[in-house]
């Protein structure tokens, strides 16, 4: 459906863009922070990317600077879990506390909107050592860092994100922790990391009544590979594995029953305790935030063998012998880095969580991967970049004119960090960070072509892509 008219982003639309503590602070082990899974993440060899990172610990009242030049309405950022309790649970950290602090105070001072993710990733080693979410006690040490950083933020901080992408973390868990463990033992973590979430939504209603909290799932439309029904069963199979699962458990407190199917198929249901399903009911989030990149594609899996386990990269499928099977869709264009381009995904993907949940929602990630290039003349000329989020953006508008509630954007990233899975050489800034891979070199931030660009769609608020 196309719109002579389309609508405005609302008034109060919260612009602004993401980072993750472990992707841009660097300070590892400064000021008390203990290791956490992260720091035995295996890295490109001789790279101090984790280490150092964007160094942002040490510079973020010049980061927060430039965001604030930008016009930034909100700034979405995680803590690090192990900054405020070094050993996962136990004694506070009060430097951790501090930075946290100073670094929200920083954004206030420019009427910037901290947008809090609670954890991204970065387990504490001493939980990881002691069994991670496989143990139920990692959901207590959840709680309590969950009441800690209401207790200490909560005074300041409106918009609440529980965990992010855990449907990325059980589904290429081995690609993002390098943990190596079975399905039925991944199932059994995520119905803790579930448990753990919920607690901390009804812990945040609780004890901050104004705050905001919701889930940060990575969500994206599944595609058939053609209209032939296999296909379309097999698109309808990942869609409940990847995305409903996720979302219907934290909206509605239930099991997604094709997920639930095809986990008792396979094996894979988890041990449920007395109590936990009450809990999950119980808990209600206030609106969904979610990471898009690109849709997937995939058609109808024979189970003959040839399909193999989600082990690589979180946004390309490779399947599952007997659920479905990856499929290159060649409508789309590809990133430098193999990762399809689909802007109108992004559209129906808001359709189908909005029409599912009917909860506003906020884009937490969506952006370009690329090798950008400092120019001799000091610019980074990140055309690219900025073509790809103009045509996302415009998708949003069209949601927003669809009847999709959406009240803010954060593209991933508001400042060069270090990818996941490629290291610093792959790059999602609109603020370029003068290092590479093995070479830490001055570290000056430098404006990007897309700096300029996104500054004067957040002031007109975006009439002019
Ligand atoms: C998401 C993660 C981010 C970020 C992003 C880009 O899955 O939430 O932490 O890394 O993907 O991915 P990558 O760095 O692998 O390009």
């Amino acid at each position: 459906m196309k719109y002579a008219n389309a609508k405005k982003f609302p008034d109060n639309f919260l612009w602004g863009a993401s980072t993750s503590a472990y992707q841009v602070e660097g300070g590892a082990g400064q000021d008390g922070k203990g290791p956490s899974v992260i720091d035995i993440k295996r890295i490109p060899e001789g790279t101090t990317d984790y280490k150092v990172a964007s160094d942002h610990y040490n510079r973020y009242k010049e980061d927060v600077a430039l965001f604030a030049e930008m016009g930034f309405k909100t700034y979405r950022f995680s803590i690090a879990w192990s900054r405020i309790f070094p050993n996962g649970t136990g004694e506070v950290n009060q430097q951790g506390i501090e930075f946290y602090n100073n670094l929200i105070n920083e954004l206030l001072k420019y009427d910037i909107e901290p947008l809090v993710t609670m954890y991204h990733f970065d387990l504490p080693l001493s939980l990881h050592e002691k069994g991670g979410w496989g143990n139920r006690e990692t959901v207590d040490a959840f709680e309590t860092y969950a009441k800690t950083l209401f207790e200490y933020y909560g005074d300041r901080v409106k918009y609440w994100l529980t965990i992010n992408e855990q449907n990325m973390m059980i589904l290429h868990g081995s690609a993002i922790l390098g943990s190596d463990v079975s399905k039925k033992e991944l199932y059994q973590q995520n119905h803790h990391m579930l448990l753990a979430q919920a607690k901390a939504m009804v812990l945040c209603h609780n004890m901050l009544p104004n705050a905001k909290i919701g889930p940060a799932p990575n969500i994206s439309y599944i595609y058939p590979a053609s209209s032939k029904p296999e296909d379309m069963l097999a698109a309808n199979n990942f869609n409940a594995i990847r995305n409903w699962l996720y979302l219907d458990m934290a909206v509605y407190g239930r099991y997604n029953h094709v997920a639930w199917s095809y986990m008792e198929e396979h094996g894979y249901t988890p041990t449920i305790l007395d109590g936990d399903m009450e809990m999950l009911r119980n808990a209600k989030p206030d609106f969904i935030a979610f990471n898009y990149y690109t849709s997937k594609t995939v058609a109808e899996s024979k189970g003959d063998g040839q399909d193999v386990n989600n082990t690589g990269d979180q946004e390309i499928v490779i399947g599952e012998a007997g659920v479905y099977k990856g499929h290159t869709n060649e409508n789309l264009p590809k990133t430098e880095f193999g990762w399809e381009i689909d802007p109108v995904g992004f559209r129906i993907t808001f359709r189908e969580i909005y029409s599912r949940y009917n909860l506003p929602l906020i884009v937490t990630e969506n952006g370009l991967g690329a090798f950008d290039r400092l120019e001799e003349d000091g610019t980074v000329r990140d055309t690219y970049r900025i073509e790809y989020l103009r045509k996302h953006i415009e998708q949003i508008q069209l949601a927003i004119s669809d009847g999709v509630e959406v009240f803010g954007y954060c593209p991933w990233a508001a400042i060069d960090l270090v990818s996941t899975h490629q290291g610093s050489k792959k790059r999602y800034g609109f603020i370029f960070v003068n290092r590479d891979e093995f070479d830490l070199k001055d570290m000056k931030r430098i404006r990007k072509e897309s700096f300029y660009w996104y500054k004067k769609v957040i002031e007109t608020n975006g009439d002019d892509l």
